[in-house]
């Protein structure tokens, strides 16, 4: 790399800002925010330094490793490989291909080379026992938007920048900067929403840095959100106040939600929400009287034991007062790469239900069951039990609710690689390391996270760094991996042509695919002189395709923009690299009814999975409120998940692994300032210190995941000497929404209790 500025986006979470990176003599002089980059404009977090941290880290691996009696010991790529692929490929033929198990974790999604090489990836290590940190995280999301609008990964996202009333609910994004809502610089959004006479609310279990900001705030019971959604359904037919608005005639089953709805008034769901009954009246009220308004769950919202239903009920919400596909209010996106049509045009909507995991019986969602039944699949003996398992970019024994329990699992393998940088929680029951390349030493280009921000744009960045000779880039050991199983599996040599089809595609790499669908995207050369046939000849073709074939989505969508229909290739590659900072492709817009992917081209207003759920919640209902502390999680700006606590500057300063409580609990208790609790749930403990503030709702305590360092064996240093205590120690992996099978990560009863350490202590 040459000295100058670098211009890239940051890839640590899923607000994609813009960063310009100053480098000389080969290293890192400063990293700020690139005030020229359409999204961001300008803003960072606290984290964008750790890309730095992360790219000079001692401790981060750089060639392969394997374990062996004498500790673990580096090894050259090509024996790494050939050890990989024949150990898979012997524990397949033992024992047949499901006794194959791979787990996906987050960083996958931020790196479009990973996301090219996972389909062969996964094809050829042709298990069905594969799970991802989704059904830890965003599945209910990806349920209903496969529900109610016919494509898993179409999701509303909230219209933030020309809103006048934003609810937020179960989410955090001014510690998280957003999620299923790509949002940098969320302060700055949210006070020009003040400014222009716009209101926030936010309801959570605790007052939140967001739940500070708001306009209006409430506390909510962990888990109750299904019950207080449900009670503004009610309410909104009872006071007459359901509009659709212009998706009036694309939406069925209107009457059978307000059948299912009837029971839930809100003087009914008061005592398990925690909310008055008039201020779920006046929450209703307010949106549906708000022109431009938008209904925004997330996290806290999802992994709870009603969680589907809950996400479900929010997207009604929307629809039910005409919040769908206006400006101001929720718009599907429009981004460059438009994976959602593309996903469709070759018949991967998404499907749900189609298999059951072995032991639990629980459903299949897009081919992955959920993580929780990650280590009872490994555990429990019997045909199609996990005996050789891979970890791509995950730390599940931090990021899945009984961490020991997973352990056990894993220690019990036959055989483990992991495709990770770092010698963690997880890796270190590895057999083999494969550390792929820095993420500063890969181009960049966000696939995913394009797809749900709150503005159209697009970025490309070449690698700031030289990757050199000896290190791969995860999608080479994907790749590289997938080819080795696939000759093993065809007895040791594949036909010419596919081995060709392979090489051309291990010299190629990502970016030449990233390139023809930019060029064939929507923002792409003109339809007509990409097919090489004049603008009427086109048209002709699409009153001639069926209505609702997807292509005629793709080809009318195309170009959407003026601008880039002017270059002779459209939006390429090339034109991004002509402009660093990333191009602006305008707000986001109506799309709807073209964008719809179901099958009758309606929105379903109640699939049958959800209403038969319902009477899961009217049981639940009629319940009383059970007196038990209720242990949600969450997220501080410094940190990311499990893996960002070996950058000194993010874990300096007081400790932040701590159990919240409010001040009546903590008397009650006997808890005091300074004090740890144990906190305990069935035989599963850990020890963490207290902070005692009334920002949390009494009968709540709240601890952030991701922590819990101190095992032995790992290889991060910093991270050790700020070892915290996982949460995912004490939640239960029996604990899923039965409706998808989503951990319950929040709202699981827990017992707390002063911790002396004295008592522990032997005498010195
Ligand atoms: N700094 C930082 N940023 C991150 C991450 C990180 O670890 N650190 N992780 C990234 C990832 S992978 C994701 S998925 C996103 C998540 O982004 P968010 O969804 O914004 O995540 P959280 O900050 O955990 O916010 C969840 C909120 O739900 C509340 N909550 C808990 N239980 C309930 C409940 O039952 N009902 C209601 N209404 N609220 C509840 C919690 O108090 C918390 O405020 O963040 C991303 N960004
Ligand atoms: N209790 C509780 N549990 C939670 C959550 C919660 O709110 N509460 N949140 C859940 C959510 S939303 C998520 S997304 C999951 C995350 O769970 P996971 O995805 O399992 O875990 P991460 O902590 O993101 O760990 C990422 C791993 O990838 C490695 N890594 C980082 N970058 C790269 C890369 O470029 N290539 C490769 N090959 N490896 C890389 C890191 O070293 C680390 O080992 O956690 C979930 N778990
Ligand atoms: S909010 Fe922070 S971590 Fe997330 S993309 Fe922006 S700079 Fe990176
Ligand atoms: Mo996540």
């Amino acid at each position: 790399m040459d000295n100058g500025i670098h211009y890239r986006t940051c890839h640590l979470c899923e607000a994609m800002c813009g960063v310009a990176i100053e480098v000389s003599d080969g290293t890192i002089q400063s990293i700020r925010g690139d005030d020229q980059d359409p999204l961001s404009r300008g803003h960072i977090c606290p984290k964008a330094v750790a890309l730095k941290d992360l790219h000079e880290d001692p401790d981060r691996l750089r060639k392969p490793i394997r374990r062996t009696d004498q500790g673990w010991q580096e090894m050259e790529w090509d024996d790494a490989f050939r050890l990989v692929a024949d150990r898979l490929h012997k524990t397949r033929t033992e024992y047949g291909r499901n006794s194959l198990g791979v787990y996906l974790g987050n960083p996958n999604v931020h790196n479009h080379g990973s996301l090219v090489a996972t389909l062969p990836f996964l094809r050829a290590l042709g298990t069905q026992n594969r799970f991802s940190a989704t059904s830890n995280d965003q599945l209910p999301h990806m349920l209903a938007s496969l529900e109610m609008f016919g494509h898993q990964i179409l999701f509303p996202i909230p219209d933030i920048d020309n809103t006048d009333l934003f609810i937020c609910i179960g989410a955090n994004p001014m510690a998280s900067n957003g999620s299923l809502m790509t949002v940098p610089d969320v302060r700055g959004r949210i006070k020009r929403l003040q400014d222009r006479g716009g209101k926030l609310i936010v309801i959570d279990p605790r007052r939140t840095e967001t739940g500070k900001l708001a306009d209006e705030f409430h506390f909510i019971r962990p888990g109750s959100d299904a019950l207080l959604l449900m009670a503004m359904v009610q309410t909104l037919f009872d006071e007459d106040l359901v509009n659709l608005g212009q998706v009036e005639r694309l939406t069925k089953d209107v009457d059978l939600l307000r059948l299912a709805a009837l029971p839930f008034t809100p003087e009914a769901v008061a005592g398990h929400t925690g909310v008055a009954a008039d201020q779920i009246r006046e929450l209703a009220r307010q949106l549906a009287r708000t022109r431009k308004a938008a209904l925004y769950t997330r996290m806290g919202t999802s992994t709870q034991a009603f969680g589907g239903l809950a996400t479900w009920l929010a997207y009604c919400l929307n629809i039910l007062t005409g919040k769908l596909d206006t400006p101001g209010a929720m718009l599907f996106s429009q981004p460059a790469i438009d994976l959602i049509t593309l996903g469709a045009m070759a018949g991967q909507n998404g499907h749900v239900g189609k298999r059951f995991s072995r032991v639990k019986g629980l459903p299949e969602f897009g081919g992955e069951y959920p993580a929780s039944t990650m280590a009872d699949e490994m555990l429990t003996p019997g045909e199609g039990q996990i005996r050789a398992f891979v970890t791509v970019a995950g730390n599940p024994v931090l990021s899945n609710p009984n961490g020991k329990r997973l352990e056990q699992a894993l220690s019990g393998l036959d055989f483990m690689v992991s495709v990770d940088y770092y010698l963690n929680e997880t890796t270190r029951h590895a057999d083999v390391i494969l550390p792929p390349t820095a993420a500063l030493e890969r181009s960049h280009y966000d696939l995913i996270f394009s797809l749900f921000a709150v503005r159209n744009t697009a970025k490309y960045s070449d690698p700031l760094f030289d990757a050199g000779p000896d290190s791969r880039h995860d999608w080479q050991i994907l790749l590289e991996l997938a080819h080795r199983l696939e000759k093993h599996r065809q007895g040791g040599r594949l036909p010419l042509r596919s081995e060709l089809g392979w090489r051309a595609f291990k010299q190629l790499g990502p970016d030449p695919i990233l390139d023809v669908l930019l060029r064939t995207g929507p923002y792409g050369a003109n339809t007509g002189r990409l097919r090489g046939l004049a603008e009427p000849a086109v048209d002709l073709v699409l009153d001639l395709l069926p209505p609702r074939n997807p292509l005629r989505g793709l080809a009318k969508l195309s170009p959407l923009n003026r601008h880039w229909q002017a270059l002779p290739k459209g939006l390429s590659i090339a034109a991004l690299r002509d402009n660093p900072n990333g191009v602006d492709l305008g707000p986001l817009q109506p799309s709807l009814p073209d964008r719809l992917f179901t099958r009758d081209g309606m929105i379903n207003l109640a699939p049958r999975r959800y209403l038969q759920d319902v009477e899961r919640l009217h049981r639940h209902l009629v319940q009383p409120v059970a007196d038990e502390l209720r242990l949600i999680g969450r997220r501080h700006v410094r940190s990311n998940n499990s893996w960002m606590h070996n950058s000194h500057r993010l874990v300096k300063g007081k400790d932040r692994c701590t159990l919240i409580i409010h001040p009546r609990d903590a008397s009650r208790l006997g808890l005091q300032a300074g004090d740890s609790a144990q906190v305990t749930a069935d035989d599963r403990q850990i020890v963490v210190p207290v902070e005692i503030t009334d920002e949390i709702m009494p009968g709540v305590v709240s601890i952030p995941h991701g922590w819990g360092h101190d095992r032995p064996g790992t290889g991060q240093s910093v991270a050790t000497s700020h070892a915290g205590a996982s949460i995912n120690d004490l939640l239960s992996d029996q604990q899923v929404d039965p409706l998808i099978g989503t951990s319950v990560l929040n709202g699981q009863a827990v017992a707390v209790k002063v911790w002396r350490p004295e008592r522990h202590r032997k005498p010195a």
